[in-house]
């Protein structure tokens, strides 16, 4: 073994970066962890909370869990005792095997999401669910769901976006709806300086990428709807609308015009609080496109996201920025499209027989309450106890003596706090896997830099040798993830085998930039960019975008927002000791208006509450915020916190208008005092 090794590999978290990492190894063992300098996204960087954590708890044998364990005390306690592998497998499968004798496979419920967003880690798993027949949370209903289903009926794909690269023949970049400098840092720190046209950014807060910006639009939360017709309605009114383009390829123009009409500026600073002389200065820098629009996930985790979303893809549709270089939109990159990873192949749907029953996560806790709905839980890549709605009412549910819970994880998270049976779960330095960023158009190795921590597994492990404890004989179940790797790496254009990808890390799939519609075919049902919408109508929705906000809040309540931390990758890290110090106490960010008005200064402690939960939370003051807006970032470990919450005590788990998404950006709570709170 050498005295000195580096290993490249990539980091599979829930980020638009997938950066590439470096791990140093001297004499056999990991001393750093950090950013691949040849690395084209991150340039030799990591984010503020991987630094910390890959070197830090993801490598501590004292937090990480080693080995499987069985619940000893009263669910929600974290009582455990160590058991084998052996016995683990045998309980769960004893458990479920009973389970559907008696009632059927959509009675274990699989809640699954992206904790690894690794290709084999994130999906392999699914192979035994589908075999199995197991219910499902529908994954990306506590995610992004609402605007998936509003692109799907607009442009017919909310996968493919256009290629981050061809940012250098844009005119300009509009940021709308995302925080770049939290949730894509590298994206925030080269990716748009870098990029030669004008930056528009537009959210309801001055995050930094908002700061840097040429442009912010600093609209009220929920009220992007009635700014992206005020849009239109400037690009109209000054020539900018691409009447070829929409005669060949757009359908409903000629219904929602009429409605543009109604739209001018001023109309447009009443609904969205935004100047109307920055929105005609915005309409004009995007009309003279090329453009590119990213809408980010959250302006859609709103009560009316799906909407939002309908209207802001009317940009690029009524300015003809699609396929050309420098134009398009962007919300996610996913893998089937251009990069060619077949992800069923990974999933196996054809080992299901029935239909899969799944809900979205607005109603889980409601559902677990029953048994009759729910009898037994498998949690992996997911922590609902921090991350889903209705946190007490989940906690309660998740407190059923009768509910059988297996909760996979590295660490002993406030869910796993409620499993029966708690596996550990191997982290991405300890096992090959395939990384492809849902940003940038690549692929990258995710390669083993040491042994598993005590007795942890990759979950593609954990789920064979579950497959093996239920008799299971279908050989997808046990395919190897080598044999895995090299045939989604044969569905793509990369050919020199993982082998040859841990040698050179991350790849783009195309030398040039990929041209998003390039032959300008959506995949609508007419083949056009469908603004009105037959699909939506059948599905009970408007067959137009509507241009209406929403209401503003009543008197002293404020829209609390709750985005992307700096510091915590969802929640994950919060464990971590070094990012504990960096992040302090969990905070709520008023504007000086608000703040003075509520009687509360900088340091302050307030009681922050609604009709379903309140929680205490220490006052910042900053013009960065609007008035009636409230900021608070997510993924704080409940039980690190007081009273065992953090902000998902507040919220009630409202369904956005389209997907059944969450509309966590769209709750509204009082701020008080905590010496005034009544004791
Ligand atoms: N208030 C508020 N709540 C939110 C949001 C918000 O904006 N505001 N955003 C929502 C969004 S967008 C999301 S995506 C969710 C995400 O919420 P969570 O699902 O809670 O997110 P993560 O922290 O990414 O991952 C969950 C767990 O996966 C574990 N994990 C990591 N790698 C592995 C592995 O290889 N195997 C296994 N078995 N486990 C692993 C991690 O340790 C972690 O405990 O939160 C949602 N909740
Ligand atoms: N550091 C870090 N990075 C992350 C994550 C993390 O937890 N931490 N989470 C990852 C995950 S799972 C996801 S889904 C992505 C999410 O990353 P983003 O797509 O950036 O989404 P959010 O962080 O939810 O919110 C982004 C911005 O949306 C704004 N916003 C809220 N409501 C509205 C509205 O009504 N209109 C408009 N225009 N804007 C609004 C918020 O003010 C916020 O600045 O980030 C990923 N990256
Ligand atoms: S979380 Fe994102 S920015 Fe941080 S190291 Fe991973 S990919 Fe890079
Ligand atoms: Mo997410």
């Amino acid at each position: 073994m050498p005295a000195n090794e580096v290993i490249l590999t990539t980091c599979p978290r829930d980020c638009y970066d997938a950066c590439g990492i470096a791990v140093i190894k001297r004499n056999g063992i990991i001393s750093r962890v950090r950013g691949d300098p040849n690395n084209p996204v991150n340039r030799g960087s990591l984010c503020g909370k991987c630094a910390i954590a890959y070197n830090g708890v993801i490598l501590d044998p004292i937090q990480r869990l080693k080995t499987p364990l069985k619940r000893v005390g009263p669910k929600g306690l974290g009582q455990f005792q160590p058991i084998s592998w052996d016995e683990a497998m045998e309980t769960i499968a004893d458990r479920l095997k009973d389970i559907i004798a008696t009632t059927g496979p959509e009675a274990i419920v699989n809640a699954h999401y992206t904790g690894t967003m690794s290709r084999l880690a994130y999906a392999f798993p699914l192979r035994f669910f589908n075999r199995l027949g197991a219910g499902e949370v529908e994954p990306d209903t506590i995610c992004n769901m609402a605007g998936q289903v509003a692109l799907q009926y607009t442009i017919g794909n909310a996968l493919d976006g256009f290629d981050p690269r061809t940012a250098n023949d844009a005119h300009c970049i509009m940021v709308w709806g995302a925080n770049p400098s939290h949730s894509a840092p590298h994206a925030h720190n080269h990716w748009l300086p870098e990029a030669p046209g004008k930056k528009i950014v537009i959210d309801p807060v001055r995050h930094r990428t908002a700061q840097r910006a040429d442009l912010h639009l600093q609209l009220f939360p929920g009220s992007d709807n009635a700014l992206a017709f005020s849009l239109l309605h400037v690009l109209r009114e000054e020539g900018m609308i691409d009447e070829g383009f929409i005669e060949e390829h757009v359908l409903g123009w000629d219904e929602i015009e009429p409605v543009i009409r109604n739209c001018p500026p001023a109309w447009g600073e009443t609904a969205t609080g935004v100047p109307a002389a920055k929105i005609i200065e915005a309409a004009r820098i995007y009309g003279s496109g090329p453009s590119l629009l990213w809408l980010g996930q959250g302006m859609q985790r709103q009560p009316n996201g799906g909407n939002a979303i309908r209207s802001c893809a009317m940009l690029p549709a009524a300015t003809g920025n699609f396929g050309k270089p420098g134009a398009g939109l962007y919300y996610l990159n996913m893998d089937g499209g251009v990069r060619g990873i077949d992800d069923d192949y990974v999933t196996a749907p054809h080992l299901r027989s029935g239909e899969k029953k799944s809900f979205s996560h607005m109603e889980l806790a409601e559902r677990l309450e029953h048994s009759t709905n729910i009898q037994a839980l498998f949690c992996w890549n997911i922590n609902p106890a921090a991350s889903n709605p209705e946190q007490r009412r989940l906690r309660n549910a998740l407190s059923r003596e009768d509910l059988f819970s297996v909760v996979i994880d590295l660490f002993q998270t406030d869910t796993a706090d409620y499993a029966d049976i708690l596996l550990p779960a191997a982290s991405f330095l300890e096992f090959d896997d395939l990384v492809t960023s849902y940003f940038n158009l690549t692929i990258a190795p995710q390669v083993k830099a040491q042994e598993p921590i005590g007795e942890s597994l990759p979950n593609q492990e954990i789920f064979r040798r579950l497959a093996r404890a239920m008799g299971y004989e279908e050989p997808e179940l046990y395919e190897s993830d080598e044999s895995i790797i090299d045939h989604l790496l044969r569905g793509t254009s990369y050919k020199g085998g993982f082998d040859g990808l841990k040698q050179t890390g991350t790849v783009f799939i195309t030398p040039e930039p990929v041209l998003q519609f390039a032959d300008l075919q959506f995949p609508t049902p007419s083949g056009k960019i469908e603004i009105a919408s037959s699909q939506a109508e059948s599905d009970g929705h408007p067959r137009l975008p509507q241009s209406i906000a929403d209401p503003r809040p009543p008197a002293r309540h404020l829209r609390l927002l709750t985005p992307a931390s700096m510091w915590l990758m969802n929640d994950s890290f919060g464990n971590d000791a070094g990012i504990a110090k960096q992040m302090g106490t969990a905070t709520i960010t008023l504007n000086p208006q608000d703040a003075a008005a509520l009687g509360l200064k900088e340091g302050d402690e307030s009681e922050v509450s609604n009709e379903i939960g309140k929680i205490l939370l220490q006052v910042r003051v900053s013009e960065d915020i609007p008035q009636g807006v409230a900021l608070s970032p997510k993924g704080r470990w409940p039980k690190s916190e007081h009273d065992h919450a953090n902000v998902n005590v507040l919220n009630p788990g409202k369904k956005t208008d389209m997907g059944e998404s969450t509309s966590v950006h769209g709750i509204e709570v009082e701020v008080k005092p905590v010496s005034v709170v009544e004791i």
